[in-house]
This record gives C-alpha cells, sequence and structure tokens, in this order.
C-alpha cells in the first residue's frame, strides 16, 4: 500500500509539471485530491482491509503526500496565474503613445463662411440681420418693389413659379425688407442673407440657386453719401483696407437713382487678370435710392423719409476671395472642393 502511494504520488507529481492552465489544475486537483473519487481517496478507502498495527503508518504517510501535493499545486497556481496576468496584460496592452484619433468636426460651408463675415461687418455698421421665406408670394417679391407686370424680370424664364402669377421662389431676398418696412417705423437698418432662385442657363459664372446679401436703411435724411460711405466701409473690411469703390449708373426698378456697385480686384490688385478681366475692377452688386414708390407702398412718406438699399451676390464675393472660377462647384457637394476651405 505505501508503494501505492509512492507510485500514485510520483504520478501525481509528473503530471502536475504539464499543468499549464487554471482550468488544467482544476482537473488535475479533482484527480488526485479529489474528495469523491480523487485517486488518494479511492486508495484510502481500501485502508480498512489493511492491518490495524499498519494502518496508522500508511494513514500519517497518505496524509503526508496529500499535504505535499497541495503545498506543490498551490506553487504551481502561483505560477499560473502569473503567467496568466502577464498575458492578459500584453494582450490588452494600450499605447499610450499613439496619436489620437481624429475628430472628424463638421465646418462651415465657404458660402456659408462668406455670408457669416459680411453679416458681421454690416451688424458693426448697426444694421440688423433677419431672415426669411424663399417661397414667396407676386405681391413682395415684385409688385411692394416696383416690378410691374411687364416687366421682363417677371418672365417665365427668369422665376421659378410655384403658383403662376401668385406664388414662387424668390428671385433676391428685398421681399423681407418690405416686411421689416411695414413692421416698423424708420429708422431702419437691416440686411438680409439668403439663397435666391433664377430659372436661367447654368454656366461657369451663373446658377439658377445663389446667395445674395440685401441691405437697407432708412431714415429722414438718409442720402446716397451714406450708401457710399457705408458700402466703402463695408469693401475695405472684407477686402483690406487698400481696396476701392466705384459707382456706375444703372437702372433698378425698386431704386432711383441706380448704381452697380465696383471694388478693386483683390486678386492682381487693380492691375488686371482673368478674374477682373483686365479692368482692375469687379462687380459685387446694385444699389441705389429706395424708389418712392416702394415707400409709398409700405406706407412711409417719400416726403419725410429716404433710404438706400442694397445687394450684393455671395458667390461672386467667394469666387474673388478663394480665387474660384467656376460657381458651380459650390453646390456639387464634392468633398475634394470643400476641403480647401
Ligand atoms: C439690389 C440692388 C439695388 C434693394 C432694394 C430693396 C428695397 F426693398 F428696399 F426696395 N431691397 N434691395 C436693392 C437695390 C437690391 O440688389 C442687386
Amino acid at each position: 500500500m505505501l508503494d501505492l502511494l509512492r507510485i500514485l504520488k510520483d504520478r501525481a507529481v509528473k503530471a502536475l509539471h504539464s499543468v499549464e492552465t487554471s482550468a488544467e489544475l482544476a482537473q488535475w486537483q479533482n484527480t488526485y485530491l479529489g474528495r469523491q473519487d480523487g485517486e488518494l481517496t479511492k486508495i484510502l478507502r481500501g485502508l480498512k482491509d489493511v492491518p490495524a498495527t499498519e494502518r496508522k503508518t500508511i494513514g500519517q504517510r497518505a496524509n503526508e503526500i496529500k499535504n505535499e501535493l497541495e503545498e506543490q499545486a498551490e506553487l504551481r497556481k502561483k505560477t499560473i496565474e502569473e503567467r496568466e496576468l502577464i498575458s492578459a496584460l500584453i494582450a490588452e496592452r494600450i499605447d499610450v503613445t499613439l496619436p489620437a484619433r481624429t475628430l472628424n468636426s463638421g465646418y462651415m460651408h465657404p458660402i456659408s463662411q462668406t455670408i457669416y463675415e459680411i453679416c458681421g461687418i454690416f451688424q458693426k455698421l448697426g444694421f440688423h440681420i433677419i431672415e426669411g421665406p424663399e417661397v414667396e408670394t407676386d405681391y413682395y417679391n415684385f409688385q411692394a418693389l416696383n416690378i410691374p407686370q411687364d416687366h421682363p424680370a417677371r418672365d417665365m424664364q427668369d422665376t421659378f413659379w410655384v403658383e403662376p402669377g401668385q406664388i414662387l421662389l424668390r428671385t433676391q431676398t428685398s421681399p423681407n425688407q418690405i416686411r421689416i418696412m411695414e413692421q416698423t417705423k424708420p429708422p431702419v437698418r437691416a440686411v438680409v442673407p439668403g439663397k435666391v432662385y433664377r430659372n436661367e442657363a447654368t454656366d461657369a459664372t451663373h446658377e439658377a440657386m445663389f446667395h445674395q446679401i440685401e441691405g437697407l436703411a432708412v431714415d429722414s435724411s438718409t442720402t446716397m453719401r451714406d450708401l457710399r460711405g457705408a458700402l466703402e466701409a463695408f469693401a475695405r473690411e472684407l477686402f483690406g483696407p487698400h481696396t476701392k469703390t466705384r459707382f456706375r449708373p444703372s437702372y433698378f426698378p425698386f431704386t432711383e437713382p441706380s448704381a452697380e456697385v465696383d471694388v478693386t480686384c483683390n486678386v492682381c490688385g487693380g492691375k488686371g487678370c482673368r478674374v477682373c478681366k483686365f479692368s482692375g475692377w469687379v462687380e459685387i452688386g446694385g444699389s441705389g435710392m429706395v424708389h418712392p414708390q416702394v415707400l409709398r407702398n409700405v406706407q412711409y412718406d417719400p416726403a419725410i423719409y429716404r433710404g438706400y438699399a442694397f445687394g450684393v451676390g455671395v458667390e461672386r464675393i467667394a469666387m474673388m476671395r478663394y480665387g474660384i472660377n467656376e460657381i458651380r462647384l459650390f453646390s456639387q457637394n464634392d468633398l475634394r472642393f470643400l476641403r480647401q476651405f
């Protein structure tokens, strides 16, 4: 029986050496030291058949072996746990020196950037910023602005009609200036940025949808000099202090007199280049003194009040500032283009 114990011990120790994981160790413990049918328990069951004189010695030896095996198992357990901890640490290792993942935060479209910048300048000049609907009535888009029934701008060519003759996509943002004047007494100073629509053929400098910022100032002593002063201040602020402004006589049904507004080309500094068609000047918009009929339409007395108004094209300004020669790039959503701004 002592031999059996010795053989068992040798087998158990040998087996323990090839135990590599916690699961295998539990299995080993079950096989050799398990209370129910562990190998040692099995041998000790035969103890009742052993003569009483030998029983004590064998019992002691069995206990010693049990303790030794348990001790060795404990050592093995420590080794395994250490190894398992290390491999877990390696597997879950985080390289804190790696550069952080880039955040894909959005940013403003170049047209929006330009609108914000232009509106910011007019805000500093004392203008309110207001917005309004893109779908308008014939009254606000045309009639109130003194655009008569037979004016060419009313031609189906130029206007996207929703309900022919009644509802349309606004061709300018001025309907909202009519609304402010209807709703408030002078002095009034406001700019209206937004999308406008023209039913026209598309090319490198024209699109059916584009952006405008229109401005309006009405007071009892507003003059055309105020208009020039405001637009010159605006142009210098936007394009730099050396920028010059030029007014050319023009015609709009809603202003009298009317003028086109040019600024010195800020691509070539006025020397002449492709952007300014070698003239040194770039047209940024139109302007004029609000027509007396428009004032009457909003119940302002033209004998007391006068006002100036202007409209600038946002795409045109953005194209000059960023050196872009194709207006359609703004609305094509090509990230290769947009990521440059
Ligand atoms: C322009 C050019 C000239 C304009 C006029 C008005 C209003 F409502 F006061 F009559 N708003 N905007 C105006 C004047 C717009 O855009 C090229």
